[in-house]
């Protein structure tokens, strides 16, 4: 995944743009003469580092991406079932890895598409970290509802199912201090919004990297490497209107990062 900056594409107008267009390969790329990856989630890892390597080697050497996994029409769909889920019984069994190595605060896939009597299988790669249900207005809080659920502090190799009784927003975070608020947290059902609307993550995208350099540069990254994949512009019709502001960013760093690891 070397990346070669390309400065003959000095007309930089990302950011500019109204809208998500990972298909247009024109505008990316700062035309600066060197990229520093940003930094991401534990920030202990970059992008492009052997940190972030060894991440995806990892992953993928223990969930392989799906030979199903194919193009579709945009938005394409989140890569829930296909990645890595197998039956069982009636539903369908979801597995999520909670924090693929250590340093990574991420849930792998960051959305999950589930029908009722499906489960979500989390399993740690690192630790410690909990899976704790919380809510879409207050993401790192435990949820009081009846079906909230929390797996407490827990470390590699550790599983815990959660099972899917509705298709309403399952909101969920890891409850060691500053991890959920660094971007731990992940959402099984996410809402949609449609992707032209203004509450939508592709609409937002341009506003948000306007005030964040490493997003944007991110989001370029992002966009050079799914171009012309399933992956690209994928998560952009996901509805943000109900979220706080601060998880914004880290809402689109978790889009992009799992966008990424798509394609590699
Ligand atoms: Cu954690």
């Amino acid at each position: 995944m070397n990346y070669s900056p390309d400065n003959s594409n000095s007309g930089s107008n990302y950011g500019g743009s109204s809208s998500w267009d990972p298909s247009s390969s024109s505008n990316y790329g700062s035309g600066s003469s060197s990229y520093n990856m940003p930094q991401y989630g534990s920030g202990s890892s970059s992008w492009g580092s052997s940190g972030y390597n060894d991440c995806v080697q990892q992953c993928m050497a223990q969930y392989p991406p799906p030979p199903s996994y194919t193009a579709t029409p945009p938005p394409p769909p989140p890569p829930t079932s296909t990645y890595s889920s197998s039956s069982s019984g009636s539903g369908v069994t979801h597995t999520v890895i909670v924090a693929p190595t250590q340093g990574v605060l991420r849930f792998v896939p960051f959305t999950v598409n589930a029908s009722v009597g499906d489960t979500i299988h989390y399993v740690w790669g690192a630790g410690p970290h909990t899976v704790t249900k919380s809510s879409e207005l207050t993401i790192c809080n435990k949820s009081m509802d009846a079906s909230t659920f929390a797996s407490g502090p827990q470390n590699a190799t550790f599983q815990f199912d959660v099972q899917v009784n509705d298709t309403n927003p399952i909101f969920y975070y890891c409850g060691v201090a500053t991890h959920c608020e660094k971007g731990m947290f992940g959402i099984v059902n996410p809402p949609n919004a449609d992707p032209t609307s203004s509450t939508s993550l592709g609409s937002m995208m341009p506003s948000l990297c306007a005030n964040d350099t490493n997003l944007a540069n991110m989001w370029s990254y992002t966009k050079n490497m799914t171009a012309g994949t399933s992956a690209a512009g994928w998560g952009s019709s996901y509805d943000m209107s109900g979220m706080p502001s601060w998880a914004h960013g880290a809402f689109a760093e978790n889009i992009m990062y799992v966008s990424s690891l798509l394609v590699l």
